[in-house]
Formats: structure tokens, sequence, C-alpha cells
């Protein structure tokens, strides 16, 4: 089983980072891949951020088809170009919000995500909605915290985040925390023993939760909405994502 956890953003620490807390999470016998995209943003915290690290994103799947990768995650808590992953891929492709959310509904009765900037917290709602999970999320909570803050050594950003949770807890009628961001997967076992509640992180359970479904020898439905994408000319910055005729190979 090979695993490629992308992360959308181009910080390299943080794919580090992140393809670390995959490794950890991951069954004996399962090899994670863990990368960032050749162009794209930094960090996301924005819908701009978001739209311009999907290309990069989509190449990093177009690559894995060749690769033979079983099954891929997204690590960014705003999923992004996650249906769009799934109309290229033939192998499962989950987001690690809609991960964290799933798992999150399994083991307590109500989640609040902590998240980084206040203005990702609609994005969040959005996804929870999208996904149906909105009635088991209690509450989206920021800590005013910028995505790279989590790359610095020194930074009080676990201490933020833990209190942000405590007021979680103690306000929103929760008895689950969801992490909001990949960048915070390093800290969810600690943050998980200071709270004594199940704390998820979205990385862990996407990688989890792609192995159980490559496992069971699910692959994404190719009928209707997520067949691959119909062949057309792509111009200008975009012409080297004009599809090759080999990426419809899965085309009914
Ligand atoms: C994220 C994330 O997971 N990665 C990133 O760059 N931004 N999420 C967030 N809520 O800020």
């Amino acid at each position: 089983m090979r695993i490629k956890v992308i992360n959308p953003n181009t910080t390299q620490s943080m794919t580090d980072k992140i393809g670390a807390c995959a490794r950890a999470a991951a069954r004996p016998g399962t090899e994670v891949v863990a990368v960032s995209p050749s162009m794209g943003p930094a960090s996301i915290e924005s819908h701009y951020d978001e739209a311009l690290a999907v290309p990069g994103l989509l190449a990093e799947i177009v690559a894995g088809e060749d690769q033979g990768i079983d099954g891929y995650v997204i690590a960014c808590f705003g999923d992004p170009g996650l249906k769009a992953a799934r109309e290229l891929a033939a192998a499962p492709v989950v987001g690690i919000a809609e991960a964290a959310m799933h798992m999150a509904s399994l083991v307590g009765t109500r989640f609040s995500i902590v998240t980084t900037l206040e203005r990702t917290v609609g994005q969040a709602w959005h996804l929870a909605e999208t996904y149906g999970m909105a009635r088991f999320c209690a509450n989206v909570r920021a800590c005013e915290l910028p995505v790279l803050e989590l790359e610095q050594p020194g930074s009080n950003a676990r201490e933020r985040i833990l209190a942000e949770c405590r007021r979680a807890l103690d306000e929103d009628g929760c008895d689950v925390i969801v992490l909001g961001c990949a960048g915070m997967a390093d800290l969810c076992d600690a943050i998980s023993q200071a709270l004594g509640v199940p704390v998820i992180d979205g990385v862990a359970a996407g990688v989890q939760l792609v192995d159980a479904v490559a496992s069971l020898r699910l692959r994404t439905s190719k009928r209707g909405e997520l067949a691959p994408p119909p062949a057309k000319p792509m111009t200008g910055l975009l012409a080297p994502f004009t599809l090759p005729d080999r990426s419809f190979r899965h085309a009914a």
C-alpha cells in the first residue's frame, strides 16, 4: 500500500512534518510518500491561496497515477481541489477536513474545530455543511494564528491552540476537538493528553481512512460527476495542464 500525502502549500518544513505524522499514523507495511507541489502559495489561509494551490496539487495527482499510488490525502484543511482530484484519479482521494469530521462523528456526539485565522472559519463551516457534518459541528474557532507561525521554533502556537481547545470544551458543549490545520498534526498527541478527550488530526485520520478504502479495493466511481474531465486545450500559463490522452484511460 502506497499513500501519497500532498501538502498543497509549498513550505517544505511543513511537508516534512506532515510526512512524519502520516508515517506515524500509517499501518505497518503502508508506505507514505509526502510531497508539496512545485508551485503555489507558501501557506493556504484565503480563498485566493486555495485557488492558486490547486493546479500544483492536481499535477501531483496526475504524477501519482503514473507512480502506482493506491490512495491520496489532500493535507490542507480547506480540502482544496478535492473533487477535481477525484476526477483525475482512479485511486481514492480523501481530504483532511472530511476525514477528520467523519472520524470525529464516530467517537463523540459534537465536535468543535480549532483552526488558524478567523478568516478561514467560514470555509470550515462551508465544508461541514457540504459533507453533511454540520449537525455534528458545535463550533469553529480560530486562534488568530498564521499558518507559518506553526513552523517557527519557539512560537507559542501550541499554548494558544490548547487554550482555544479548552474554551471550546468549556463553552461549546462539544466532546471532541478537530484540529483545523495540517500544520497542527504534530501537536495532536500532547493536546489530546492535556484535554482528556479525543482530538482528531486530519492527516492521521486521512491516512487511515484512505488506507481502509483502498484495502477494501474501493476506487473512485467513474460513473457521472467524477468521470475523467472532458478533453480540451488549456491555454496560457495553464497549457501544461492539457491532459494527455492517457489521463482518459478510465473513460467508459
Ligand atoms: C491550512 C492547512 O491545513 N494548510 C495550510 O496551508 N492552511 N489550513 C488553515 N485552516 O489555515
